[in-house]
């Protein structure tokens, strides 16, 4: 079985630093987490930033220093995200792309968030596809619905994109498509040839997913971004979520990718990308 990748999305833009005293705030927290979550057995990070106070940010600097940080303290792959946090403009969010992280996400569709909307019309996905092909980023598809992956397609079909590609199912969002063993299999038989896939579940789900997803033969995305507990009423910290995964990955036969084995699954050039340069 090809070795499982786990990716880590240790802060994202939702949480509130009360929520949990295990989130990664600055760039030095950022590379500790990186470090203890390496050496529990996540090859990429899934980077969102803030400022010092908690609040989001996507100004480059940050990102560079989150990205130098990450890179000093571990060999992961760091991917970036694009979609920011609700209420960014597309511009502030492919700005960090200027660090030329090794991977960014593209969300491929709109979606309700709560009660809230994450815009990602066509014109947003084009400009952001821009941007990574002018910072050679290789980008990671987030499939949060199945209409998604029919948007990916209409990419394809205008020459943006090119499949195979990496794609993350985000399933359990509130106000998109339900994480179930179901759905995944239908998103899984609609993949175009060759592509490499993980699922990254909202809240609960996010344990019982990754598991399916081992046995599938899929990837594991967990971490903070989507769930704050190791159990119901215990807060986790993200190393403990990766080593959860890569215990149960063991016991499943499946072994665990590093990050140079990561690259290779992911037709990303060898050895992390160092130092990096904005343009
Ligand atoms: N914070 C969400 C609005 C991504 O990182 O690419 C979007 C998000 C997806 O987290
Ligand atoms: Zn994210």
């Amino acid at each position: 079985m090809v070795p499982l990748i786990i990716t880590v999305a240790p802060v994202g833009a939702e949480l509130r630093p009360e929520q949990t005293p295990h989130l990664p705030i600055t760039p030095a927290q950022l590379g500790e987490t990186a470090a203890r979550c390496r050496t529990a057995g996540a090859s990429i990070i899934h980077v969102h930033c803030r400022n010092d106070d908690g609040s989001n940010t996507s100004d480059p600097a940050r990102f560079q220093a989150a990205y130098d940080a990450i890179r000093a303290a571990s060999d992961l792959i760091v991917q970036f995200t694009t979609g920011g946090a609700v209420g960014m403009t597309p511009e502030e969010r492919a700005a960090p792309l200027a660090v030329r992280p090794e991977m960014a996400t593209l969300t491929c569709g709109t979606v309700n968030f709560g009660d809230e909307v994450f815009e990602n019309s066509f014109p947003i996905m084009r400009g952001i596809l821009a941007a990574m092909e002018r910072y050679e980023v290789k980008p990671e598809l987030e499939i949060f619905d199945a209409g998604h992956l029919v948007n990916a397609k209409r990419l394809v079909r205008e020459g943006l994109l090119e499949f195979p590609q990496h794609v993350d199912f985000v399933l359990g969002v509130p106000g998109a498509l339900d994480a179930s063993a179901a759905h995944l299999i239908d998103l899984v038989r609609d993949l175009p040839a060759g592509c490499t896939w993980s699922v990254a579940a909202i809240g609960r789900d996010q344990l019982p997913m990754a598991a399916i997803a081992i046995a599938m033969g899929g990837h594991v995305r967990v971490g903070l971004e989507d769930n704050i507990y190791y159990a119901k009423g215990r807060l986790a910290a993200n190393d403990e979520l990766v080593a959860r995964v890569a215990r149960i990955a063991a016991e499943l036969g499946r072994p665990i990718a590093s990050p140079d084995q990561a690259r290779s699954t992911l037709g990303l050039p060898g050895g992390p990308r160092r130092p990096a340069t904005p343009a």
